[in-house]
């Protein structure tokens, strides 16, 4: 990396994802000089730490990037659409973790292990969008299969953790634990039945397909990160009561026949991927492994008898940190290492 220093905004701050673009920044040592943290009224003056130093959030505005860098965009795809455009004309580029341009033909979609390429195109509106982190996850572990035999069609169900729901839905499901162990009445907020002990087929709302937004995500951003429109994918996503972590079933079919043994040789060597493979001893993925874990877990290898030419995966992986911080702070090294 550079010895440059860069001026870096975190809008959403005090959230979920951008608490963990903080230890992400400081995990990995990104080079910075100053950081900037914005975030609602609700917050300004409330001190963050980072590094030993405090830092008192300030107000999310337009004008509010001045001399910065690189702008990393956590607080909703309304707040992106309203302040990203002004950050980039104060001269940063923008890494934006809302859906409000992944699919923007004109904006690159990135994970850096798949498509980094993508980024060049930053220059025309100054912004990357980072996708969602379902898509995220599954496509680090797609992509050494995807330039080996091909993929035709996925079929993938999810099991979500609830802090992609934000620090608000990790307080409901503890608090809905807690009073089912007093014995009290459950309360739902956050979302439309109890989550706690229970599996919700539904994340965001639903189309008029019948598939829910989050569903389609999947489908729309991958066929735009492999750069592909023929391949065939449908999506199940369900919410789950885990805190953090969320875990995949991936039923892959491929162009060319592919073995579990390769396609195991494949994942032991992929970028961001760890094989967790050897269930006779009870080794698999697991969303209470992936906790604070850079990687993501693939086990569960075996061959799809049912088709000619299938794979089938258990993906895991930290929502909070692959899934958006990390993958953020991700792009972010890249565009310092190559455009900057
Ligand atoms: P969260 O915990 O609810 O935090 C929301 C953040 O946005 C807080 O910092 C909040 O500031 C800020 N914010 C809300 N309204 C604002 C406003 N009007 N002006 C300025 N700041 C405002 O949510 P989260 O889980 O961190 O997620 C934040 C966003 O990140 C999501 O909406 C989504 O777009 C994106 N996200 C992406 C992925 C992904 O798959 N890549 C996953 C999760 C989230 P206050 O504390 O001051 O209210
Ligand atoms: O539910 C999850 O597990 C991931 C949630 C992501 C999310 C939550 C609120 C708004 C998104 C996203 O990243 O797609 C958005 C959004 O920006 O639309």
């Amino acid at each position: 990396m550079s010895e440059k220093k860069y001026n870096v905004a975190i809008a959403g701050a005090t959230g979920a994802v951008g608490g963990a673009m903080l230890e992400v920044l400081k995990r990995r040592d990104f080079p910075i000089n100053e950081l900037r943290l914005l975030a609602s009224e609700r917050s300004v003056g409330k001190k963050l730490k980072f590094q030993g130093e405090e830092i008192a959030v300030q107000l999310l505005s337009e004008d509010a990037f001045e001399g910065i860098d690189i702008a990393l965009f956590s607080a909703g795809a309304t707040r992106s659409l309203d302040f990203a455009p002004a950050a980039a004309k104060a001269g940063a580029v923008v890494i934006d973790n809302s859906s409000a341009y992944r699919m923007d033909p004109e904006i690159p979609l990135v994970v850096p292990e798949v498509n980094p390429h993508a980024i060049a195109d930053y220059k025309k509106h100054g912004i990357i969008a980072n996708p969602n982190c379902s898509t995220i996850q599954m496509l680090v572990a797609l992509k050494p299969i995807l330039d080996k035999v091909g993929i035709k069609r996925l079929v993938i169900s999810t099991y979500q953790a609830v802090s992609g729901s934000g620090a608000k839905a990790i307080e409901e499901l503890d608090a809905q634990v807690k009073a089912y162990a007093a014995g009290d009445p459950l309360e739902a907020s956050v979302y439309p039945h109890q989550i706690a002990f229970n599996c919700l087929p539904q994340i965001d709302s639903f189309l008029d397909n019948g598939y829910t937004k989050e569903e389609m995500k999947m489908v729309n951003e991958t066929r735009k990160i492999f750069e592909d429109d023929s391949i065939g994918i449908t999506a199940t996503t369900v919410r789950v009561p885990v805190f953090y972590g969320h875990s995949e079933s991936v039923n892959v079919e491929t162009k060319h026949k592919i073995t579990s043994a390769e396609v195991k040789e494949l994942m032991a060597s992929a970028p961001g991927v760890k094989l967790v493979d050897n269930p006779e001893n009870g080794e698999y993925p697991l969303a209470t492994a992936c906790e604070g874990e850079f990687d993501t877990l693939v086990g569960r290898i075996r061959e799809d008898d049912s088709i000619e030419n299938g794979i089938n995966l258990w993906v895991v992986s930290d929502n909070i940190l692959k899934g958006a911080a990390l993958n953020a702070v991700q792009i972010a090294e890249t565009f310092i290492q190559n455009y900057k």
